[in-house]
Order: C-alpha cells, then structure tokens, then sequence
C-alpha cells in the first residue's frame, strides 16, 4: 500500500526572494519553479499590483502558477481565476477614509520640517502612504528628508498622533525613506492565507522575515512553516534539499 503524499503548498515572496529587487526573474529560476510544481503546489505573495507582477515574473509564469497573491493577497489568482478582490474603499468606508484624510491632513500642516513639496497623501488601492515632505520632492530632498527623521523622528510623531484615534482601524508602517504607510489591520502578507485551503503544509519563503520586515507577519504566522532566505540562490538551495532531493 503506498503512503499518502503529504499536499504541500510552497509561498514566495517576490523581490529579494525570486528576483533581485525590483528586478527580472532569470530564466534559470523559472524553470526551477516549474520543476518544483512537479512535486508541490507553489504561489507568489507580494506587496505590488499584478501587472507589476507579471513584468517580474513573466505572464506564463503567473498563469501556471497554483496561487498568485497580489497587493499581498487583494487581488488573488487561484490557477488562471481571479477568487478575490478588495480594495480599501469598499472595506473602510468612504466615512472613516475621510475623517482619517481630515486629521492627517490637519496634522501635516502643523508639521515643523525645513522643506515641504507636494503629493502629502497618495490614496492607493490598498493604503494610504503619508508622506510629511510630499512625495515629489527631489532625490536630494528625499535623502536629506531621511537623515533628518533620523534625528528628529517625525513620522513616528505624526503616527503616535493618530494611533489614539484610528489604531482600532489600521496599521501604521514605516517602510522607505519619506513616507508611511497606512492600512487595515491583517493587510499584510497574511492575507493572502485565507485563500490557501486544503494543504497539509504550507511553506512560506521570504527575505525580509525579522519583525519591522514586510514579511515578518506571515513567517511568523502559526500556519506556515516560515523559511529565510538571503537570495534567489539561497531560495532554491532551500527548495532543493526539501523537496527535490
Ligand atoms: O518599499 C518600502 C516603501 O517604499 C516607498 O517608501 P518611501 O517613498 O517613503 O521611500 C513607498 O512606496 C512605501 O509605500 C513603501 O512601503
């Protein structure tokens, strides 16, 4: 009689993990991956929108897929379906978003910093990113920016001043060098697990797995088995000594 195999399904962050950042998968670790579907269920997880997902991936790629999360998982495939869509208007309420904008943008007009630009708020299908500068500053004032929050912590201000009245609603994320981010409790990668039914195990395989990461959350969640990689190469290292040897 031969043992049951064990349904596994194998999670990928994106950048830092498949690619390199923000760049092109090679085409050595697409044919890893399709080899490893031989024996697994596998899937993408990451933080960007879905053409931006394909541009790194590759169509083909996305479509053999077993799951492809997007937006962490607002925008998720499962095989060639679209299952799920969310976005932050429909889950929040056009009430809430705008009494949130009202006292942020009250908020960034009493900010003390020596250069202000435009852009403050840029609303996205799944956040809200803040920025005190304004987003179209220059990269000279963006770098001086940072060494400046550095010293003086003003984004962390800024969000201490609104946790007390929408800290019961989002999560506040401080992520680049200007901004921060801004979105309902549990949207981060741990999202995307409410659609991952039916395994025995699911692995998750990411870079950023140290809590302040954007893949700390769904590491660390009790229904994965969590997975830190330095690399592409070091994913499919990983992979390798699993489940393919
Ligand atoms: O990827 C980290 C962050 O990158 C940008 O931040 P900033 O413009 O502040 O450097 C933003 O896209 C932000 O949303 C994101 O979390």
């Amino acid at each position: 009689m031969s043992i049951p195999q064990k349904k596994v399904l194998c999670l990928f962050d994106i950048d830092g993990t498949l690619t390199e950042s923000r760049k092109v998968i090679t085409p050595i670790m697409t044919q890893f991956l399709l080899k490893l579907k031989t024996k697994v269920s596998i899937g993408f997880v990451g933080g960007s929108d879905l053409p931006k997902q394909i541009e790194q991936l590759g169509e083909d790629l996305v479509k053999q897929a077993d799951f492809s999360f997007s937006e962490n998982g607002l925008v998720a495939y499962k095989g060639e379906n679209l299952i799920h869509k969310n976005d932050l208007k429909t889950a929040i309420g056009e009430g809430r978003l705008r009494k949130f904008i009202d006292k942020t943008l009250a908020l960034l007009s009493t900010v003390d910093i020596p250069v202000k630009r435009g852009t403050f708020i840029e609303f996205r299908n799944g956040m809200i990113n803040v920025s005190p500068i304004g987003r179209n500053c220059s990269q000279a004032e963006r770098d001086d920016f940072d060494k400046y929050d550095k010293e003086h912590h003003i984004r962390q201000g800024m969000i201490d001043k609104l946790i007390p009245e929408f800290g019961d609603i989002f999560t506040f994320s401080i992520g680049g060098q200007i901004s921060f981010d801004v979105f309902p409790h549990g949207w981060d990668k741990r999202y995307c697990l409410q659609f991952c039914t039916g395994f025995d195990e699911i692995h998750f395989f990411g870079d950023k797995t140290s809590p302040g990461g954007n893949d700390y959350e769904i590491f660390s969640d009790g229904r994965v088995i969590g997975h830190t990689v330095k690399n592409p190469e070091d994913t499919q290292a990983q992979c390798n000594s699993l489940f393919l040897s």
